[in-house]
């Protein structure tokens, strides 16, 4: 990756309308957290911007659900989500609200812009309608069969099987989600995007110039609607909930949460400059700036054509995405995820069951990350992961480390003394684990990047074995051994921070070490010198027993 000036992170906004669940770490905030960690060591300029997504059909359908009003919903949902990603350790430079004032202000000045720039266009047309109701039937308000996988629940906007993009007038027998009835056809009036004028410049921005560096499932999404051709599209709703349409009076005109919800990536930005007193717009016009961007697979449309043509046509020098990285979804034992059938792990109810085991779900979650494709957690799996990795090879190998010099050398980092072939090539290699690293996570390759950070937690694991220092009469082929055991400790130190950021912040203070920028980490052994004290050893890990899994289970056995 060329080294950029600035890197702007964003991860998808999610809808403040029900908790958080191991599906939505594994597909967008957890490879954004690693990402962003590892830029952060490297002592890089990044900002990490979120925030709650508070408008739009799902929030008004949980209001109903839970019989509260949207701002009850946003206002429950919103403080609970963002508890959870502190809790769990997704460290975001700002976590905002596009229910907030400055949302408001920087949407409706986009809207405002584009509709005097004449970028935006008014239509009447005949929309889905509710009798029983009487009220339009925006996105999830509609649902159907989806034109392009079959599946009979797809919403007006998109399908959430197959994470097509849709408009309500393709599904097929569409039906009303409120009453049940099918809906007429009634006229309205709304604003329009132009979509189709930007065809050229996206053929060329995407086609072109992000055909090799974008993941084929985004490029893929993206080249089928250039294929199909792109269409006005509208950027405004009949709706009493979310941002109102600016230029009119008329009552119930909100814009289209898919407008306004992207914007909430640089309204949050700008309340992080006011906070930090830091100027924002180097974040989001420096042409030197990497705009790098998290999402699911059912959001690729919005950010890879929609959003882009909002920052182009807005014309005022920002930057487009450089990546925009959707990963698959990840089921639950076998079955997809499922907030309504209230099939999921809840982030929340994890943190309850498994106190301070935040780096356990996060191993398991980075080691089966849907990168490609789909992928599954079961609690099995994640038992066996726990215990035959983090426990008998990460946590063993560091357990017995220190431990060890802590009966032959009273804790002190020993002197290395006369390194045999074999000590040599292991410090050596070691030296190559930070850029291995490196590589693969600014590849965005998360899961072999984890895969190479415990190959080298079995190294030293069976170079601790070989080498048997609890056997050796030689109190300096004791030390040597333990010497070099220990660089090795301190190098999965550091490097665990971006995957596991609890057990590099334990083992750290256990090693009673600063954390290091990555150049340092070059030198490793200048960072645990012989004769260093060491501090206190804890147990990085537990074993996760039988019962604990078979309560996990039970609790989804009673939803089936
Ligand atoms: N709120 C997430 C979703 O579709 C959506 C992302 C907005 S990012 C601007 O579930
Ligand atoms: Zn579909």
């Amino acid at each position: 990756m060329k080294k950029s000036n600035k890197y702007t992170v964003t991860a998808a906004l999610p809808y403040a309308n029900g908790p958080i669940h191991i599906g939505h770490l594994a597909g967008v905030y957890l490879p954004a957290d690693v990402f962003v960690r590892y830029l952060r060591q490297k002592n890089r300029d990044v900002i990490f911007i979120c925030g709650s997504d508070e408008h739009g059909v799902p929030i008004a359908m949980q209001a109903k659900k839970e019989k509260k009003t949207p701002k009850e919903i946003v206002n429950k949902y919103h403080y609970m989500i963002k508890d959870c990603f502190t809790n769990f350790g997704i460290q975001f430079d700002n976590y905002s609200r596009t229910s907030k004032k400055i949302h408001y202000e920087i949407s409706t000045s986009f809207f405002k812009k584009l509709h005097e720039k004449k970028k935006i266009f008014e239509k009447v047309s005949e929309q889905f309608y509710d009798e029983e109701t009487k009220q339009f039937l925006p996105d999830r308000y509609i649902s159907g069969t989806c034109p392009h996988c079959n599946k009979s629940d797809a919403y007006g906007d998109q399908c959430e099987n197959c994470g097509s993009s849709l408009i309500a007038e393709e599904l097929i027998h569409p039906k009303s989600t409120i009453s049940g009835s099918f809906p007429v056809l009634k006229k309205t009036k709304h604003w329009y995007f132009p979509l189709n004028q930007y065809q050229k410049f996206l053929e060329k921005w995407i086609l072109i110039s992000h055909k090799k560096d974008w993941k084929v499932n985004v490029y893929g999404q993206a080249k089928s609607w250039l294929d199909q051709g792109l269409k006005p599209r509208a950027i405004t709703r009949d709706l009493n909930w979310g941002v109102p349409v600016p230029i009119t009076q008329e009552k119930g005109k909100v814009l289209y949460v898919w407008f306004e919800a992207p914007i909430g990536y640089i309204s949050s930005t700008i309340e992080w400059s006011k906070r930090k007193k830091i100027d924002w717009k180097p974040y989001w016009k420096d042409k030197n700036t990497k705009l790098i961007q998290f999402i699911g697979k059912d959001n690729i449309v919005f950010h890879s054509i929609i959003f882009p043509i909002i920052l182009k046509s807005y014309n005022s020098g920002y930057i487009l995405p450089n990546q925009i990285l959707a990963n698959e979804f990840l089921n639950l034992e076998n079955k997809k995820i499922s907030t309504s059938k209230n099939w999921a792990v809840w982030v929340h109810e994890y943190l309850e069951d498994f106190p301070n085991q935040q780096d356990t779900l996060r191993y398991i979650l980075i080691a089966n990350m849907p990168e490609k494709k789909d992928n599954n957690f079961n609690w099995k799996d994640f038992q066996r992961k726990n215990n035959t990795e983090l426990v008998a090879i990460l946590g063993n190998f560091v357990n017995r480390s220190l431990t060890l010099v802590k009966k032959y050398n009273n804790g002190i980092v020993p002197h290395p003394g006369i390194l045999s072939i074999k000590d040599k090539n292991i410090l050596n290699k070691i030296k190559n684990y930070p850029e291995h690293i490196g590589y693969f996570i600014e590849s965005y390759k998360f899961r072999e990047s984890l895969t190479c950070f415990m190959d080298l937690a079995r190294l030293g694991n069976k170079y601790l074995t070989e080498e048997e220092p609890w056997k050796k009469k030689e109190k300096k082929r004791i030390d040597t051994i333990l010497y070099v055991s220990l660089q090795i400790v301190a190098m999965l130190a550091l490097l665990a921070e971006p995957f596991l950021p609890h057990t590099s912040k334990k083992l750290l203070n256990m090693l009673r070490l600063k954390t290091f920028f990555w150049k340092k980490i070059k030198n490793i052994e200048k960072i645990l010198c012989p004769g260093h004290l060491l501090g206190q050893y804890t147990f990085l890990f537990k074993k996760i027993t039988n019962e604990s899994i078979q309560k996990q289970i039970k609790k989804l056995e009673k939803i089936l």
